[in-house]
């Protein structure tokens, strides 16, 4: 039987038939112990448990008992973050769940033929939690509505959740290459080469944005207790039934990426395609329906068909590629842009220079922080003569990163808006076109812990700021040796969040 993973706000009802039947399956799950490896709470666990976090927020018990220090070692805090792994594992995760929901449905009597629907916050008028999911009744009035979860705050901590659409974008969708650098130039549409990676520290585009956004959004913050939203951390966020149609979304744009005939492919290096477990590391395995394990790697969660499942709408939301227009602008005729955005589009190996960076650690704090990344000039000329482009050119111009290297903090709800040279006292609202992105710091407490399996490096972010510059470079204001960022917070960061930033850097990357 093939699988159609439809989209959460076009099932046709708030309680539409699947979504009511996610709901009795979600309760069946929930009504199992701890240590039934199809437990709601193991499935959580199986992404990433805090114990303390968990017992503070109601979820864990004295008389709850544990699975056995086998199954403890074999499934949990398993979840893959700055990784190239981040893509395939999950889409392995929400298969073993979608099975284990679908188990419990047909023992209900359900439709056989149950898939999970996903949330495309994108679209206009479903940028808003599906209602479902925010009531606490089920349809009939009655209480215990499995979907609701009173840990849910949203972008303003107020209980009210909106995904706001100048806080998350699809920039990641027009990176040629799905692996990419960690070392200051793309990240790549899936993440940087790295081993079993349950904490890792430079996030992947399509990690970045709008993954990591989207947690932090839904979840917030308590603002009474200073605890996080579930969504928000990812020792909490597997508890959240909406977890399940945000990673479907992803999970649904990682195809979307893989048609797009400008774009690179799956990795086809034997580390990926193998998994960790080819090098010695863990294996990535999961409880089945009936708790019997199911192992995979990487190259096994490339192709949907395969996997017997597909999704009803997998349309390329931008227009344009971003190449093409890019080179347009700098002056070349379309059939002139196309020609050179494909043939440089492939070219290897990609270079990748430090043209500046900050002199100092800084402190990510109240209602903005600002910093000067000092550029090398000479650096920033070899930028500047790449843009020179004409018909006759065999090389692309660069591309250009910025990076906020080893964030650290205490706080995963935190998310700020990232500003490149800004007019001074300008209002950064009324500036979308300096806007580099939004972070969101999910993963950040874990991170910045150094124990046995981390060092405690917190994460890196990478965001492109090719639009920023060209529109500073045809303006003629590309010149300067130092560019202005301004960080922006959503909500003022308190003192107590601990929140600082390693050191701001920007790298250029050619082709
Ligand atoms: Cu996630």
């Amino acid at each position: 039987m093939a699988f159609t993973r439809k989209n959460v706000w076009e099932l046709g009802g708030d309680w539409a038939d699947p979504i009511l039947w996610y709901a009795r399956g979600v309760k069946a799950m929930k009504a199992r112990p701890l240590n039934d490896p199809t437990s709601w709470r193991f499935y959580a666990a199986i992404h990433g448990l805090d114990q303390g976090l968990w017992q503070q927020l109601g979820y864990l018990n004295q008389q709850d008992r544990p699975p056995s220090q086998a199954d403890i070692a074999t499934y949990w805090n398993q979840c893959q973050h700055g990784s190239w792994y981040f893509l395939p594992w999950h889409r392995g995760y929400l298969l073993a769940l979608e099975a284990v929901v679908r188990d419990a449905i047909v023992t209900l009597n359900g439709p056989a033929d149950w898939a999970l629907p996903y949330w495309n916050y994108f679209k206009p008028n479903q940028d808003r939690l599906p209602i479902a999911f925010g009531s606490p009744d089920w349809p009939d009035g009655t209480g215990d509505n499995p979907l609701f979860v009173v840990q849910r705050y949203g972008p303003n901590n107020d209980g009210n959740i909106t995904i706001p659409v100048d806080a998350i974008d699809l920039t990641a969708l027009a990176d040629p290459d799905f692996t990419g650098s960690d070392q200051g130039g793309s990240p790549g549409f899936g993440g940087v080469n790295s081993g079993f990676s349950h904490s890792g520290t430079v996030h992947g585009g399509i990690e970045t944005q709008p993954h990591d956004a989207v947690h932090s959004l839904v979840g917030g913050g308590d603002p009474q207790s200073g605890l996080p939203g579930l969504m928000s951390d990812p020792d909490t966020a597997g508890l959240d039934p909406i977890f399940w149609l945000h990673h479907a979304n992803i999970d649904r744009l990682w195809q979307v990426w893989r048609q797009n005939p400008a774009t690179d492919v799956d990795p086809s290096d034997a580390n990926w395609v193998n998994g960790p477990e080819a090098v010695g590391e863990r294996v990535f395995r999961l409880p089945m329906p009936g708790g019997i394990g199911w192992s995979y790697t990487p190259g096994q969660m490339s192709d949907l068909t395969k996997l017997g499942y597909n999704y009803d709408d997998l349309s390329a939301p931008t227009a344009a590629p971003q190449m093409t227009a890019r080179l347009q602008r700098f002056g070349l005729t379309s059939d002139a842009a196309d020609a050179l955005a494909r043939s440089t589009a492939m070219q290897r190996p990609r270079s990748v220079e430090l043209v500046g960076a900050t002199q100092e650690s800084l402190r990510l704090s109240g209602t903005e922080t600002t910093a000067a990344v000092t550029l090398d000039p000479a650096v920033r000329r070899k930028a500047v003569a790449s843009f020179a482009v004409t018909g006759a050119s065999t090389t692309a111009p660069d591309r250009v990163f910025l990076n906020l290297e080893n964030v650290r903090g205490l706080n995963d709800a935190t998310a700020f808006k990232v500003y490149v040279n800004l007019p001074d006292g300008a209002e950064p609202a009324q500036h979308p076109d300096n806007l580099a992105g939004t972070i969101a710091l999910f993963g950040v407490r874990k991170a910045s812990v150094a124990d046995d399996q981390h060092a405690g490096d917190g994460l890196t972010f990478v965001l492109e700021i090719t639009h920023v510059v060209d529109k500073l470079h045809l303006s003629g204001a590309f010149n300067a040796d130092q560019l202005h960022v301004r960080l922006v917070p959503l909500h003022p960061v308190p003192e107590a969040a601990q929140i600082s930033i390693g050191r701001i850097s920007v790298f250029r990357q050619n082709p």
